[in-house]
């Protein structure tokens, strides 16, 4: 309470400080001219837009049998319609039975070799490509695919057992142009789809939705493209008689694209490449088919298991913007052990920076010896340390000699940075140091010099795993800004900093009026000040922004910045230029691809990159690396944080299903800011948050720059709410990372929707107020402000399932969908255990190394009829490749508890007992 009214007096003090001020101060010296860009109409918005299923379609001739299925010629039948591009004319038919549960069709130009390609086919040198099994026939495939040209070619993908459609064309045509694809497939009434991460949305997506993947910076918009792109969904049928069916489809295709979810289809529109599109039958060898195993054959067979997290990365991690200086770090490191309250890893904002540069360190506020020797005192305790690392490389000004930056200077002699096409130099966009420049991961020089960059910096700054930010990537600025220009720099980024004068943020979250009126008050008079203060003071020049109509398809040309088709990308003008390096950037490759095909793989490849230099730092060391910009398959190299969410209760609940479309697809180590990320928190949501992100498999509060401070110490209620949940959360590590084993070795989900694990609950189709973390426990938690009870169901009841409290091991009384209130004090959170579950208990102590040397115990919940089972996985926590592994399976019958043991590898602490 005090610290938080403490907070809020700060703001107005600095507020009344500015407004005492009467000079205005200096603008950045990069004006904002530089950020405009045209406003275009999005397509999907756009009345007059044309209709691309007004195209001929193709028709589909001399089909061939292969070993594993069949290809045909298709071939443009009819008049070119150049609605979004120019259609080509010949393709190529690919249909593949690459296993039972696995179909593949690819259609992509008959003419095409990677020199004169109108197309960019994803190589599997950049993006796992899934393959034949070398034996799977049409004859013994789960899938089905019949083809017509009547009357124009169409497909559908049928289960062979039942004939159900899973994924139809017919009735719609093929659209393949060289800036536009176009497919659409029939969906039944009322569809359950889930997926297409990344997304702010409900978790079940509806069907009025507009999917759009162009990563960008600009915040957790609901509804509108982020950071990543996974176009894969995942189907889930209700179907009559209790009878829950489940497919899904990848389509291995990274360039901007938008899934339109409608009414009874779905369109699917890329600005190129090819059609590569993977049907998931979902199938158990029962026949039987099941989210979980859809989303199991996603992640093993088509973009490979996530990579296996060392153990201590599953504590609690604190960071925030705005950690002035090392003496900062050590204090809200103390204030962690103060209040008793494990803090397993502490982090690094650009704070820690020389003039924003990376690989440096602010010789006055971060100097290395200061900096190593607090490193060194948290390795000490058993905690960690993780700095930040930004995408973009600052480009030294060549008239002054002192700004000289090494590892511009050493890339630069590489030639290993991303292109100008206009005047084949670097491509010199604008971030936090100034005018930039990006790596070209598509040359292994760059890999290679980053791995050096990285190894270099450790020296001076000893981190334990590398954050990596801003990698969608992020410019500052349109298109390379900086040519011509670099006498300027280092120049100021185009826009005021959150502590600039007149930049004071008051937004507190939902509910705070109620709870805290007298500051509330006070807090919306400020905000009202500053609000007129804004209103008749230009403080930056504002971008002049003219508006440009879709440009025309042109035969022979491709239009890579201002493509025909319109994404709705939520940057200002929906420009694709906006906010990033532009599309027709090129890369240092024999064909010069360029940013236009690579764009939405920028941060995929940096964590590659990343995970190589962690490795080549600490060699056989799983890398512990967390990206903001991700691509389907990136979960074997990084975790994922869920970016600039904001101090609200919505934010929060957003979060649960923003982890749900990770967890289904091949990225479980995620985790959202806790408490949030923009605005100010406050004590309500703050606690809750803490709570609620212990059952998540990232765990960190972060926060922004210039908002009241959010470490869990700072309200009593935050600090115990947090010492309870960690509690249970590392009295449960071990089961947690055995959770990430069975993700690991056989694509398993970590945080589980309720739908997942009770399939035939059609009721549970859209919840994630509720998740579960693996099999065996239940989270119910708060998501409203100023309450002291949580709702929800318990399902499987009344249907074989029981429920026992996790803290009063007491049996749940509930009927069979019943909307149950539960008792949640501000310092509480339910959690529930499933019946029929053995989980592996340490006694929690401050840092995952002390937990994991206490003696082991078990917690049997017995199921309906007395029985229970478990696994536990252990092994030395950090190895890329294991000396020794065990796996201890255990089971509970006639009340008897037997183990099963595989491995050899000894862990020190005994079991010592059960409850
Ligand atoms: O332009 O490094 O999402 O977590 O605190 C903002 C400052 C750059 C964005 C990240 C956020 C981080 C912030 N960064």
């Amino acid at each position: 309470m005090f610290t938080k009214l403490a907070g809020v007096a700060g703001l107005l003090v600095s507020l009344a400080a500015a407004q005492a001020s009467t000079t205005q101060r200096v603008i950045p010296t990069l004006s904002p001219q530089v950020d405009a860009a045209p406003s275009l109409t999005p397509t999907v918005y756009d009345p007059v837009a044309p209709n691309a299923q007004q195209c001929p379609g193709y028709t589909a001739s001399n089909p061939q049998n292969t070993s594993s299925g069949f290809t045909a010629d298709l071939t443009l039948a009819g008049a070119r319609c150049q609605a979004y591009g120019n259609d080509v004319n010949d393709l190529t038919l690919e249909v593949q039975y690459q296993s039972k549960d696995r179909l593949n069709v690819k259609i992509y130009p008959k003419h095409i070799t990677p020199e004169n390609s109108t197309q960019y086919i994803l190589p599997s040198s950049l993006v796992m490509q899934p393959e034949w099994d070398g034996k799977t026939t049409a004859g013994d495939s789960d899938l089905a695919l019949t083809w017509t040209n009547e009357p124009t070619f169409q497909f559908k993908i049928t289960r062979s057992s039942n004939g159900e459609e899973l994924f139809s064309t017919y009735g719609h045509v093929i659209v393949y142009e060289d800036q536009f694809l176009e497919l659409v497939t029939n969906m039944v009434e009322n569809y359950n789809v889930y997926g297409l991460a990344e997304n702010i949305h409900d978790w079940r997506l509806g069907n009025n939705y507009t999917q759009t993947f162009w990563a960008t910076d600009s915040g957790n918009t609901v509804d509108g493209n982020v950071y990543g792109t996974f176009p894969w969904y995942q189907e889930t049928r209700y179907n009559a008689g209790g009878n829950t069916t489940s497919h899904g489809v990848y389509a291995r295709n990274a360039l901007g694209q938008e899934w339109l979810l409608r009414e009874n289809n779905i369109t699917y529109r890329t600005l190129g490449g090819s059609f590569d599109l993977y049907f998931l039958s979902g199938q158990n060898a029962d026949g039987s088919s099941s989210a979980l195993t859809t989303i199991q054959q996603f992640t093993q067979d088509c973009v490979g298991v996530p990579a296996m997290q060392q153990y201590w990365t599953f504590g609690f991690h604190q960071c925030r913007w705005g950690y002035e200086n090392v003496s900062v770090l050590q204090s809200v490191v103390a204030g962690y052990r103060d209040a008793n309250i494990p803090l397993e890893c502490m982090w690094n904002d650009i704070d820690i920076y020389d003039l924003y540069r990376d690989f440096t360190n602010d010789p006055n506020t971060y100097p290395s010896p200061e900096l190593l020797a607090f490193i060194a005192s948290l390795h000490a305790n058993g905690q960690h340390y993780v700095p930040i690392v930004d995408s973009n490389i600052y480009t030294p000004n060549p008239d002054n000699a002192s700004d000289a930056y090494a590892p511009y200077e050493r890339g630069a002699a590489l030639g290993t940075f991303i292109r100008d096409p206009t005047t084949g130099d670097f491509y010199i966009g604008d971030n936090w140091p100034g005018f930039s420049v990006w790596a070209d991961w598509l040359v292994q020089s760059s890999r290679d010099w980053w791995t050096s960059e990285l190894a270099k910096w450790y020296n001076d700054t000893s981190f334990d795993g590398i954050w990596i930010d801003l990698s969608e990537p992020s410019s500052f600025c349109v298109g390379s800004c900086g040519n011509g220009r670099l006498n300027e720099n280092p120049v100021h980024p185009p826009f005021l900093l959150p502590n600039d004068p007149y930049q004071a943020n008051y937004n507190y979250p939902e509910g705070f009026n109620v709870s805290n009126a007298t500051e509330a008050a006070s807090v919306t008079s400020a905000a009202a000040s500053q609000a007129s203060y804004l209103a008749s003071h230009t403080l930056l020049p504002v971008p002049v922004t003219t508006t440009q109509g879709r440009t025309e398809p042109t035969p022979g040309v491709k239009n890579l910045n201002f493509p025909p088709y319109v994404l709705n990308a939520v940057q200002a003008g929906h420009s694709l230029l906006k906010g990033t390096v532009a599309p027709n950037a090129t890369h240092n490759d024999a064909y010069n691809t360029t940013e236009y095909y690579m764009h939405n793989l920028f941060g995929y490849q940096i964590s590659n990159a990343t995970y190589q230099a962690l490795l080549a730092v600490f060699p056989n060391k799983r890398p512990f690396t967390v990206g903001r910009s991700t691509f389907a398959g990136s979960g074997r190299f990084t975790a994922h944080w869920g970016g600039d969410n904001t101090s609200t209760w919505g934010s929060m609940f957003l979060s649960i299903s923003q982890a749900l479309t990770f967890m289904m697809s091949g990225l479980p180590m995620f985790g959202a800011d806790t408490c949030g990320f923009s605005g100010n928190t406050d004590n309500d949501l703050c606690s809750r948050w803490m709570s609620l992100s212990a059952f998540f498999p990232f765990y960190r509060n972060h926060n922004v720059k210039a908002t009241i401070s959010q470490e869990a110490y700072r309200w009593s209620s935050v600090a115990e709410a947090s010492r309870r949940a960690m509690s249970v959360r590392y009295s449960l590590l071990t089961y947690m990372y055995t959770l990430f084993y069975y993700a690991h070795t056989q694509g398993d989900t970590v945080m589980r929707a309720l739908a997942w694990e009770f399939p035939n609950d059609a009721s549970l189709a859209g919840t994630y107020t509720q998740f579960m973390l693996g099999p065996s426990l239940l989270i119910t938690p708060v998501l409203v402000p100023n309450v002291e009870s949580a709702n929800g169901v318990f399902p499987g009841i009344g249907e074989g399932t029981n429920w026992y409290d996790w803290y009063t091991l007491q049996p749940v009384v509930a009927q069979a969908h019943e909307n149950v209130t539960l008792s949640a004090p501000i310092t509480h959170i339910n959690v529930h255990v499933r019946g029929g579950a053995i989980l592996p208990l340490q006694a929690p102590a401050y840092t995952t190394a002390e937990t994991r040397a206490n003696p082991y115990s078990l917690l049997v919940a017995l199921d309906e009829s007395g029985q229970a089972s478990g696994s536990l996985y252990l092994d030395d926590g950090e190895s890329l490749v294991q000396e020794a592994t065990k796996l201890v399976q255990f089971s509970y019958t006639n009340n008897c508890l037997s183990t099963t043991i595989n491995g050899t590898y000894h862990a020190a602490p005994p079991l010592a007992n059960g409850k």
